[in-house]
């Protein structure tokens, strides 16, 4: 290999303060896992030895704790976009200690390119194998790895002996051309192929390769509780109606789902189903309960940035990777979340709410309106342009102190032009083509926990005026009283 074989202390040494850093992977699959946790060591030595070290963290998603969680414990993060998950990263940012701007993921790679950040000085990206003239072909998450790429004048490799060669072909690396030479994407179809199944880079920036031998270290999820159950139920219930009524053309459309619990007991009753054909996913993230679903032959392909499986089931699916060749694709995420694809192919999408109002907005991010949780996410790129969009979530959180259901959100990701279908344990509101006090109806009567309705019925009973009968004296009703003793079931109008 003509490449130098550094350690990830050394790689970290490439690395300096203020600069701005581009990530490969998506969640934490694709995600570099050593050289991370070696800046985050050097950002608590230059620290302790009273010297200045923060560097502008881009990725493509959330990522794991050795990047997010070790460099947000480090103190080393300057600046963060476009998402996350972590604990330690949250409570900095909440703390006003981090600046992190949330933006809609397949936004990023065109927006860097774009100069809305700056220069990205250096780009770490994980392998599954490369050769001497720059071809990268990538681990099992691409995000934002062909833009950040191409932007850096260095790029540092970290080679994954865990990562089997023959990922090498699941890839299909794109980047469209920049407005005003910009054209159509050609993807018709979910399995449509448009690229090269590595990324090309100039071999001369690629600084050094660090070697590793280590899992994404994905969990399973939860199993399915009575909950979530309940909710994939009505979601495959629903789905299958539609499809009965002509709502959704008989050759069904290809899926997006988020991840989660929830994302899992859907996709899993929407297997058992038998009303429902099996389906194709475009979506970001492949988790545990697709791979089940292929198995079943109930989805037949996925195309996805992201294979954010567990361990256990990775360790599998890499003994026996040629039969899935025909049944996934891996995307940057400007391709796997573009809205003009989304629009095109006509998915069905679903995602999950923290809160959504009786006039059907939707909050996926903010805790009463104030504390981040993630972040947005995909969930807008899929909502805005989905052929049908959806929303899920349990009624109540904490034991039926927080109500899921609320008069006004405390924040909007999602707004009622967008959201079109609301579905929890207790049934789904169809809100296409209803006006503002029958969505409330809906709202109310089909998906609120039945101990909220009678105060969710007192509200909209406020005001009698008005195209969107809002109260602004109480329209934050529950949300002061979850504030003031913690249970949004006392509050009075
Ligand atoms: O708290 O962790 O203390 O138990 O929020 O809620 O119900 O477990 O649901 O894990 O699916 O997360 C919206 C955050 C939901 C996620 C969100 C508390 C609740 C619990 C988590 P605990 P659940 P999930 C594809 C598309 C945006 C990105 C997106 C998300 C915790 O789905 O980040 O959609 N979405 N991307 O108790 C206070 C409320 C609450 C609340 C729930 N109203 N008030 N706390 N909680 N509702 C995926 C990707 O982009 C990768």
């Amino acid at each position: 290999m003509r490449y130098n074989i550094i350690t990830a202390e050394e790689a970290a040494m490439y690395v300096n303060h203020n600069d701005n850093v581009g990530f490969s992977g998506f969640t934490a699959s694709g995600t570099p896992k050593v050289i991370t946790v070696a800046i985050a060591n050097r950002a608590e030595a230059e620290h302790a030895a009273g010297r200045p070290f923060q560097i502008g963290i881009f990725t493509g998603a959330s990522t794991s704790d050795r990047l997010d969680g070790a460099l947000a414990r480090a103190k080393a993060i300057k600046f963060r976009t476009p998402y996350q998950s972590s604990v330690d990263l949250r409570a900095a940012i909440n703390a006003g200690e981090v600046p992190y701007f949330d933006m809609h993921l397949s936004e990023l790679a065109p927006k860097l390119r774009y100069n809305y950040f700056g220069k990205i000085d250096i780009a770490i990206i994980e392998a599954s194998s490369i050769t001497d003239d720059g071809k990268i072909y990538l681990g099992t998450g691409v995000g934002i790895a062909p833009t950040v790429c191409q932007m850096a004048d260095k790029i540092l490799i970290e080679l994954n002996a865990h990562l089997p060669k023959e990922l090498a072909g699941f890839h299909d690396i794109y980047e469209p051309l920049d407005p005003p030479y910009r054209r159509e994407i050609p993807i018709y179809t979910p399995s449509d192929r448009i690229g090269t199944p590595y990324l090309q880079v100039d071999p001369n920036k690629i600084i050094g390769v660090v070697e590793t031998n280590l899992p994404d270290g994905t969990k399973e999820f939860d199993s399915v509780n009575e909950v979530t159950m309940k909710i994939g139920k009505n979601v495959s219930d629903f789905l299958a109606s539609q499809l009965a009524n002509g709502g959704i053309p008989k050759e069904f459309l290809p899926i997006q789902s988020g991840v989660g619990n929830i994302a899992n007991a859907v996709l899993s009753c929407m297997g058992d189903n038998p009303q429902i054909p099996p389906f194709q996913m475009y979506t970001e993230v492949v988790q545990d309960s697709v791979i089940d679903l292929m198995k079943k032959g109930r989805c037949t392909f996925a195309s996805t940035c992201s294979l954010n499986i567990s361990d256990s089931l990775a360790s599998e699916l890499f003994q026996d990777l040629d039969k899935y060749r025909d049944k996934l694709v891996l995307r940057p995420s400007e391709i796997s979340n573009h809205p003009g694809m989304v629009h095109r192919l006509g998915l069905i999408s679903i995602n999950t709410a923290l809160e959504v109002d009786i006039f059907g907005n939707v909050n996926s991010t903010h805790v009463v309106g104030t504390k981040m949780m993630n972040g947005i996410g995909g969930s807008g790129d899929f909502t805005r342009n989905a052929y049908m969009s959806i929303f899920t979530c349990p009624s109540v959180n904490k034991g039926g102190k927080i109500s899921a259901i609320v008069p006004m959100v405390s924040h909007t990701d999602h707004s009622e032009h967008s959201v079109r279908v609301v579905i929890t344990e207790w049934g789904v509101a169809d809100l296409r083509g209803k006006d503002p006090r029958q969505r409330a109806e809906a709202i109310i009567e089909n998906c609120a926990h039945p101990m909220y309705r009678p105060l969710l019925r007192q509200y909209l009973e406020k005001t009698a005026n008005g195209h969107i009968p809002h109260d602004l004296s109480s329209a934050f009703a529950f949300h002061e009283e979850f504030l003031r003793s913690g249970d949004m079931s006392q509050t009075t109008f």
